[in-house]
């Protein structure tokens, strides 16, 4: 890209009030953390295809994330599943970690894949079940200490597939339960993000179905817990960019799981065919970031954004990089916002200006501004070819074929 692109760029935003030495500081501040089961073989309920090259265990997890970090420079932490990624030395693993440049991110405690969990983990009926899984959510909190994560990340595949098979309030008081022993055992520095979603894998109820009841025991728990919105986790239509908006406002939106969905929870990559609700969402990070309430400013810096997608028959490094700058072009564009016109329209009734506005600034082709902000920190202008050019994918095909996830 030549100067020449960014100097009309910079002509053109400028006379839009636009203060691009903001932007660009706030595009270098943007941390994505990448998850490691986006790394290992994935699939749907009918095929894995196992691709060669993938890792063989944690470390070489690491290893990949740390390509997709050099080239992007977005990407500074890994995002942890117990017990896909056990190790006997968690120090071990965040050393590791330390020195490819990255650090290890949110704890994913797993209590989805064992045969006793078949009617319910921490909701489950028979108390010695549920004890085991309370049990594995504190040694969550144990390896959290162990590898310095701010963040314990927690999704439940709890519920039911038919009326009458679970008493639904039990399960309410029993998912407390556990959440409370969790919060408890936590660190006052550490935090708790409660995912929701409305199905699957139960069909008739989920225990924690919508944002609302992750809001509700995050209230009932205290300040450390919060919601984590994943994309992909809502009925069609759900308008995510209001359940952001609203998290925020109430200051307890924790971070996302970024993923792009057509159907139900596709977790395809971030983006793809849905990218103006991505930039949507941004819109109203970005619009919290300048409200005068320091409350919701440092909800908005604390925000954890993150990314759970599956790769099922793509190559998983480059469709990790593709994700991760789908996410920087998005909150490039919505960095663009003039939010004093849009309210300036809000105030005069001016339904067509205020769309207007906000749509505008996703219009724009922000490469010009990208190549600059990667040019300005010695990275790739083009992170996706370098990595292509570099010989990496090939060299790890002498791993040969790896493990599924799970
Ligand atoms: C499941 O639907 C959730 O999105 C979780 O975040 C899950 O733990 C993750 O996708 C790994 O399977
Ligand atoms: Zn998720
Ligand atoms: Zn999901
Ligand atoms: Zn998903």
């Amino acid at each position: 890209m030549s100067d020449r692109a960014y100097a009309l760029f910079e002509e053109q935003q400028k006379a839009r009030g636009i203060d691009l030495d903001q932007v660009k500081a706030k595009l270098k501040a943007l941390k994505i953390e990448t998850p490691s089961w986006g790394y290992g073989d994935s699939g749907t309920r009918f095929k894995v295809f196992r691709k060669e090259g993938v890792p063989r265990d944690p470390f070489e997890k690491f290893e990949d994330a740390a390509q997709v970090h050099r080239l992007t420079g977005l990407c500074p932490s890994v995002a942890i599943h117990i017990p896909w990624d056990k190790v006997d030395d968690y120090g071990k693993l965040r050393r590791h970690a330390e020195s490819l440049g990255l650090s290890v991110g949110a704890v994913n405690p797993n209590l989805f894949q064992d045969d006793e969990y078949m009617l319910g983990s921490v909701t489950n009926a028979d108390p010695a079940i549920r004890r085991r899984a309370a049990d594995h959510l504190l040694e969550c909190v144990d390896i959290a200490k162990e590898t310095g994560s701010r963040d314990l990340s927690l999704w439940f595949a709890d519920g039911t597939n038919y009326p009458g098979q679970g008493d639904i309030r039990k399960r309410k008081a029993w998912m407390l339960e556990a959440l409370a022993g969790m919060y408890k055992a936590m660190t006052p520095d550490m935090r708790m993000l409660i995912e929701y979603k409305c199905f699957e894998p139960a069909f008739y109820h989920t225990d924690i179905a919508d944002w609302g009841m992750a809001y509700n025991f995050a209230l009932k728990l205290g300040p450390q817990a919060e919601v984590l919105v994943d994309t992909g986790h809502h009925l069609q239509g759900a308008n995510i960019e209001h359940i952001v908006a609203y998290l925020i406002d109430e200051k307890r939106l924790g971070g996302f799981h970024f993923n792009s969905r057509k159907y139900a929870d596709d977790d395809l990559i971030v983006g793809s065919s849905n990218p103006y609700e991505l930039f949507l969402i941004f819109y109203q990070i970005v619009n919290a970031s300048i409200d005068p309430d320091p409350g919701i400013r440092s909800t908005v810096d604390n925000i954890a954004y993150m990314i759970d997608q599956s790769h099922n028959i793509e190559a998983k490094i480059p469709a990790m990089i593709r994700s991760v700058l789908n996410v920087q072009t998005q909150y490039a564009k919505a960095l663009l916002v003039d939010h004093a016109e849009v309210e300036r329209a809000q105030l005069r009734g001016d339904v067509l200006g205020a769309e207007d506005a906000v749509r505008r600034a996703f219009e724009f082709d922000v490469t010009p501004l990208l190549h600059a902000v990667r040019e300005e920190q010695g990275l790739p202008l083009d992170p996706m070819r370098a990595y292509l050019e570099s010989g990496y994918g090939s060299g790890i095909l002498a791993r040969g074929k790896g493990g599924a996830s799970w």
